[in-house]
């Protein structure tokens, strides 16, 4: 290990934060420009399974809420992307990545929302396991991304809130709106348990982000927590969590729960999910609808950097 090396791991030792102008091991940057540009892309898809229900909200005050929901997560996908550029990434390759199917986004936002009782389940679960892998990136060894972590997980919090209001109307309500909860229960649980990622032993990255402290927690670990904070609150809403093998273990104070099915979320990271095609065909056409506000952006940015200039001199 040569004398930087040996510097920066003392400092990621010492829990110091690691500043874009820092030196870093090439692997360190290349693992945050992916996770980072991973976590940006999974929130501006993410946007596309809700937004589909803003104009079919039933009440004004739903739209309303849902309507900053979903303009948050393009404000996530901001700091996200700016984050990583401060790593040296550019973010018309990040954007092209993601068009080309080369760069991964969340496998979560490749199922179809088919009710309303989905923007609940959504809120109440995809938020929910979002908030738990989150919390701990506050921690994150990168400075930009931590700090960017905090205000996003405020607001994922008002999110999962939302979310579980609107499960706690529907199974307070008749007995078709407790059923629709219940059927967007069974259909979101097992994809947001996988939301973690593969299983500790099938995960190539985990080891090394942890030594690192990109990564506080292991995906199994955070998996195990948000079961454990989740069963309970099903219990209140009166619904029952779609696992036959859920059960509580006394020795190790969790829940014991069944395997996944680990060859749906790999067809779905590898393309092949019920909505991929049509989410990238989406995110495609905004982003050719939007040219014309960068271009403009940019003419304005150049314009005020030569008025600058010319008041300088
Ligand atoms: N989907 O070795 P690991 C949200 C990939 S934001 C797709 O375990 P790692 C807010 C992984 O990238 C949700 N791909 O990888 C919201 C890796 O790819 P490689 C997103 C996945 O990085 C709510 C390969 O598999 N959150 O929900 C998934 O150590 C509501 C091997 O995996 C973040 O991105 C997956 N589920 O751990 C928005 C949080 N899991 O190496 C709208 C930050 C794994 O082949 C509405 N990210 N992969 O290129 C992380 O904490 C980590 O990156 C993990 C994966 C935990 C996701």
């Amino acid at each position: 290990m040569n004398s930087l090396e040996a510097q920066f791991e003392a400092r990621i030792a010492a829990e110091d934060k690691i500043e874009p102008k820092d030196w870093m091991p090439d692997h360190y940057r290349k693992t945050l420009i992916r996770q980072i540009s991973q976590h940006a892309h999974s929130e501006i898809v993410g946007m596309l399974p809700e937004g589909n229900w803003i104009t079919r909200a039933p009440s004004l005050r739903r739209k309303a809420v849902l309507l900053a929901k979903v303009q948050d997560e393009a404000g996530h996908g901001l700091y996200l992307y700016s984050a990583a550029e401060t790593l040296g990434a550019d973010r018309d390759t990040l954007i092209n990545d993601l068009h080309s199917g080369k760069a991964k986004y969340s496998s979560i936002f490749n199922y179809p929302t088919l009710t309303w009782a989905d923007m609940g389940a959504i809120g109440w679960l995809v938020d929910g396991a979002a908030i738990m892998n989150q919390v701990p990136l506050c921690r994150t060894s990168y400075g930009p991304y931590a700090r960017a972590m905090v205000r996003v997980c405020k607001e994922e919090s008002f999110h999962q809130r939302q979310g579980y209001e609107i499960m706690l109307t529907l199974c307070r309500g008749s007995a078709e709106q407790k059923a629709m909860a219940q059927d967007a229960l069974n259909r979101w649980w097992a994809p947001s348990l996988m939301m973690f990622g593969p299983k500790d032993a099938d995960s190539p990255n985990t080891e090394q982000s942890m030594r690192w402290k990109i990564k506080r927690f292991s995906n199994d670990e955070l998996r195990q927590k948000f079961v454990d904070a989740t069963v309970p609150q099903a219990e209140y809403l009166g619904l029952t969590i779609p696992d036959p093998d859920l059960k509580w273990n006394e020795e190790k104070m969790g829940y014991d729960f069944g395997e996944l099915n680990w060859e749906e979320f790999y067809n779905i990271v590898s393309g092949n999910g019920p909505c991929n095609r049509q989410r990238i065909q989406a995110r495609k056409k905004a982003y050719d609808e939007g040219k014309w506000v960068r271009e403009a952006a940019m003419a304005h940015a150049e314009k005020m950097k030569t008025r600058k200039e010319s008041q300088a001199a």
